[in-house]
C-alpha cells in the first residue's frame, strides 16, 4: 500500500499521489465498521504522510496542531474514589484513548428526580447545530431543555460537584442540559466539538469535554456508544459517563452517539465543558 504513494513531497496534491487501490482498502475497511483508530494505526506504520490518511480518511487537514488543555479527573494511581462537592464518587471505568472515565453515583436518586421533574414542562425538540444556525434533524430526536447556570440551589450545587470532579471552573461550562428520548428516539454519531464556522463565525466557545449523567434506566436500548472505542455504555440512574477531546478533530476518537431507546424512556443530564480562555458565559 505504502509503496505505491509517493512520499516526502510536501507541497504536492494528495488527491494525485493516492491509488485507487489505496482508496479501496481504506473503504473496504470503513465499510466494515474497522474503527477509525485501528485504520489509522495501520496506516501511519505502514508509513503513510499524515496528509495522505487525512485525505483519504475525509478528515481536515492541519487540525492536529491547534491542542487544547482539557478537564482530567484527579484519578492518578489508580484511585478508585474522587471527591467532589462533599460527595465520594466512584470510578467505575477508565480508559485513555479515547479519554473516557465512567462515575458511579455522582447524582443522587433526588436529584435526579428533580431534573426530570424541573424540565418536563420545559422540554423542546433537540436541535443539531449547522453553518445556517440550529435545526431540527431527524439525527437527534430528543427533547430537550436548558437551565440557567446556578438556576436553583440544586442545579447550581450539580455544576459544582461536576465541575471539582474534573477540574474545570465553572465559568468554563455551557448551561446544564436535560434532554428526554422517548421510546425510539436516539442521537446518532456526532462530534461534540464545535467546527470552524461556529466558533470564528458564531464566536460560540469550543468544547472541550462532555460530562453525560444519567436520570433513569430504560428498560431497552439508549446506551451511549462511543464508536471508535467500540465501547458502549449503558445508563444506570445516577451514574455520569465523561469524555474529552483535547482538539476538534477526528483524530480524538470521540464519535459517539445516543443508540435508539427500543424500550422505555431515557433522561440525560449533561454538562459541556468549554476552552479556556474563550469567554463562554
Ligand atoms: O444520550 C446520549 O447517550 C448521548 C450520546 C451522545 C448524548 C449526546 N451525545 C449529546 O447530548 O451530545
Ligand atoms: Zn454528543
Amino acid at each position: 500500500m505504502a509503496s505505491s504513494i509517493e512520499r516526502d513531497v510536501d507541497d504536492r496534491d494528495p488527491a494525485r499521489s493516492i491509488t485507487e487501490e489505496a482508496v479501496q482498502w481504506v473503504d473496504r475497511k470503513l465499510a466494515d465498521s474497522v474503527p477509525l483508530h485501528v485504520i489509522l494505526d495501520a496506516m501511519r506504520s505502514k508509513g503513510w504522510a499524515e496528509r495522505d490518511i487525512r485525505h483519504v480518511l475525509g478528515l481536515p487537514q492541519g487540525g492536529s496542531g491547534d491542542f487544547h488543555d482539557v478537564p482530567e479527573p484527579d484519578i492518578e494511581g489508580g484511585r478508585s474514589v474522587v471527591r467532589a462537592g462533599g460527595r465520594d464518587i466512584r470510578v467505575l471505568m477508565t480508559k485513555e484513548e479515547p479519554r473516557i472515565v465512567v462515575f458511579d453515583d455522582i447524582l443522587t436518586d433526588d436529584e435526579c428526580d428533580f431534573l426530570i421533574e424541573a424540565s418536563r414542562s420545559r422540554l423542546e425538540r433537540s436541535v443539531i447545530y449547522s453553518p445556517d444556525g440550529n435545526v431540527v434533524d431527524d439525527m437527534r430526536t430528543s427533547k430537550g431543555m436548558w437551565f440557567e447556570y446556578a438556576e436553583n440551589e440544586m442545579v447550581r450545587s450539580i455544576e459544582e460537584r461536576v465541575c471539582e470532579l474534573v477540574g474545570w471552573s465553572t465559568k468554563h461550562t455551557q448551561k446544564l442540559q436535560v434532554l428526554h428520548y422517548p421510546q425510539d428516539s436516539e442521537y446518532e454519531p456526532h462530534y461534540d466539538y464545535f467546527g470552524r464556522y461556529a466558533v470564528e463565525e458564531h464566536q460560540i466557545a469550543q468544547r472541550v469535554g462532555t460530562m453525560i449523567m444519567y436520570l433513569n434506566e430504560p428498560t431497552r436500548g439508549g446506551g451511549t456508544r462511543f464508536v471508535d472505542a467500540s465501547l458502549q455504555v449503558m445508563p444506570r440512574r445516577g451514574m455520569g459517563v465523561f469524555f474529552s477531546y483535547d482538539r476538534p478533530d477526528p483524530a480524538t476518537l470521540t464519535f459517539h452517539g445516543g443508540m435508539p431507546v427500543h424500550e422505555g424512556d431515557k433522561w440525560i443530564a449533561t454538562k459541556w465543558f468549554t476552552k479556556r480562555g474563550q469567554p463562554s458565559h
